[in-house]
């Protein structure tokens, strides 16, 4: 299947340090392409100028927008300005300089959290824009609403191939294992070996464990990026999912074998359980020919390992961001 040609482009990834970012990084070396990225402390992405400047010099063909404030349920519930405000900034500037610069191809990320609270299960691209949103994560997910339309928008009036993709919950290494700011799979992860290792006998688990969840490998995410950065040049989001689903409370019973974990689970129903379902229909990629490779039991195997692995690495900082 012919497709935009990846040999030779200068590929920028912003936000290279972040799970996301830096899976794109490994997987792009084995395409002959030329990576491209910029320290945080050299380009601040919420500042036109900075952006500007720095793409003019860089010179990419291609930008993948990897780059986000993200985070957990409580973070995002509980930092709503900053999700709102550095994501629009970072979105903004970038897609703005593509199109003054005259990039080839743009690909923004995004998230499932985009669709309505209660879309139709699974969750199909058309549903965006349907009902009201999560209110736990509105702001983030008004960003990257935001960010989409704007692809939209400046392929519609300057013909620009700026492209989106939403994954589904997103693990593996370099995530945030962060207690009160990470993803649950992270934050159970940390929890059930911090439980393990001081042999406590229990481990919280906020809200009911009743929400269902689709997780999807980053490594797997990082070849479906560049899947659709070869064959995917439409307007609209398209999603990206493993179609592995999990309640919380299995989460972390599959977490607690992968651990070794033999003590209870309790409950803490007073913190948020979020959205009750967000499943991604991703029936419109599959069609095109990709698949997802990692089974969600092997993925946590790895991940722990990883993790175990960063402990003995003293530099190991876990960031905000991706
Ligand atoms: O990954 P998570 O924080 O965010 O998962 P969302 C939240 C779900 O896991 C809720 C439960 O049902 C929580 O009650 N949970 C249980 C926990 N224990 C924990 C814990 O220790 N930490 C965390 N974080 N959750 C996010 C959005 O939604 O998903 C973002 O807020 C983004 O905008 C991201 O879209 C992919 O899946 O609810």
């Amino acid at each position: 299947m012919a497709g935009f040609d990846l040999s030779g482009r200068r590929i920028w990834v912003a936000g290279h340090r972040g799970m996301v970012g830096s899976a794109l990084c490994r997987r792009l070396e084995s395409e002959k392409c030329e990576v491209i990225t910029v320290d945080r402390e050299l380009v601040d992405l919420r500042r036109q100028g900075d952006v500007e400047e720095w793409m003019s010099n860089a010179h990419p063909d291609v930008v993948v927008i990897a780059a986000a404030t993200v985070g957990g349920i409580m973070a995002n519930d509980s930092r709503p300005a900053e999700f709102l405000y550095d994501n629009l900034l970072i979105e903004t500037n970038i897609i703005h300089s593509a199109w003054q610069l005259g990039l080839d191809k743009l690909l923004l990320l995004g998230s499932t959290c985009i669709y309505p609270r209660l879309a139709p299960q699974p969750i199909a691209e058309d549903s965006l824009l349907s009902g009201p949103l999560e209110p736990t994560n509105e702001w983030y997910a008004i960003a990257k609403i935001a960010g989409i339309k704007l692809c939209d928008a400046y392929r519609r009036q300057h013909g620009c191939d700026f492209v989106s993709a939403q994954p589904a919950n997103l693990y593996g290494p370099h995530d945030n294992f962060d207690l009160q700011s990470g993803h649950v799979l992270p934050a159970l992860m940390r929890k059930i070996h911090d439980a393990n290792v001081s042999r406590t006998q229990k481990v919280e688990i906020w809200g009911t464990g009743n929400p269902l969840r689709e997780f999807l490998h980053v490594d797997d995410l990082a070849d479906a990026l560049v899947f659709l950065l070869r064959h995917y040049n439409q307007s609209g989001q398209i999603n990206v999912g493993s179609g592995e689903e999990v309640s919380i409370a299995k989460l972390a019973a599959m977490i607690g074998e992968v651990v070794g974990y033999t003590g209870e689970f309790s409950f803490a129903p007073d913190k948020p359980d979020g959205p009750p379902r967000k499943l991604a229909d991703s029936r419109r990629l599959k069609a095109m020919g990709w698949q997802p490779q990692t089974r969600l039991v092997e993925g946590l195997q790895s991940t722990y390992r990883w993790y175990l692995d960063s402990m003995q690495r003293p530099q190991t900082t876990f960031p905000p961001t991706t």
